[in-house]
């Protein structure tokens, strides 16, 4: 079972009496960038703590697992990720005995602000029964390849909405995508330089393990911090042929995701159409 925590942006995945939740794009210590350029915000950290514990509260997990991004400057410590961080950690961890890091592009020197008990996975993502997560800036192991869901995080996804007035608002949005299996296999091959000969189904079973499904089931989360900018999944500027190339992350990149026709859901579940109606709404 997988399903979105409504209004959450998480994902519970369920099976027997495991309960994993999934979140995605903390991107703590954003605030303390800002302060980089002179404008100077308080610490929004506890605010998403409450949002964490409520969440927990809600579902009761046996475990999480965070997706990638859980702080925010790219290399560095900023000063105010140095507290925030490890308390953040402190707290989760007396409410969820196993915690579980897949490390983003966000998370350069992470390690030293989680308390020991926290566990860092690869950052090439991790599989859970049969479903395969990775935080999306970079390639997948293959062993996801053969995963019937595939769950990526990473582009913050957004629809934009104009209003009778003219106005741009923006939403966060869950993107639901049918995934060519094959098409990202000889992907995530090629960029590991291995050579796909004429049978691609026998080389991922010899090479490994891997049973490829025809199509997967393709998931992109919101992220959990709503503060944050995002990837508008409804722009029109550039032609059809391109269109995949402006997606952030090789994954959706190489074509192997149907994005005109994914869905987008608002956080409360409201389905707002799929992403080729949607780009109607904007200009550009
Ligand atoms: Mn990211």
């Amino acid at each position: 079972m997988i399903k979105p925590v409504r209004p959450f942006p998480a994902l519970l995945l369920e099976r027997d009496s495991e309960r994993v939740l999934v979140v995605a794009d903390l991107h703590i210590g954003w605030e303390a960038a800002l302060a980089d350029k002179g404008v100077h915000v308080p610490s929004q950290t506890p605010k998403i703590l409450d949002k964490m514990l409520q969440l927990i509260k809600s579902c009761k997990p046996t475990s999480m697992v965070f997706l990638g991004d859980v702080k925010h400057a790219i290399m560095k410590v900023a000063m105010g990720e140095w507290r925030d961080i490890p308390d953040f950690f402190e707290t989760i961890s007396k409410e969820v005995s196993k915690i579980q890091v897949i490390p983003g592009n966000h998370d350069g020197n992470l390690e030293p602000l989680l308390p020991k008990t926290v566990e860092i996975l690869s950052s090439k993502g991790a599989v859970f029964w049969d479903v395969g997560v990775f935080h999306g800036h970079a390639w997948p192991t293959p062993e996801v390849l053969g995963c019937r869901n595939l769950v990526t995080a990473h582009v913050h996804p957004m629809v934009a909405f104009r209003d009778p007035m003219g106005f741009r608002i923006t939403r966060q949005v869950w993107v639901k995508a049918t995934c060519d299996s094959a098409k990202l296999a000889e992907a995530l091959l090629k960029h590991m330089h291995i050579k796909v000969g004429t049978n691609l189904t026998s080389l991922l079973k010899q090479s490994f393990g891997v049973t490829l499904k025809s199509s997967s089931k393709f998931l992109i989360m919101p992220s959990f911090n709503e503060f944050l900018g995002g990837q508008t999944i409804n722009k029109r500027k550039l032609g059809i042929k391109s269109r995949s190339r402006t997606f952030i992350g090789p994954v959706l990149r190489c074509g192997s995701i149907d994005i005109d026709n994914a869905e987008a859901y608002l956080l409360d579940g409201t389905f707002v159409g799929n992403v080729e109606q949607l780009r109607s709404l904007v200009k550009s």
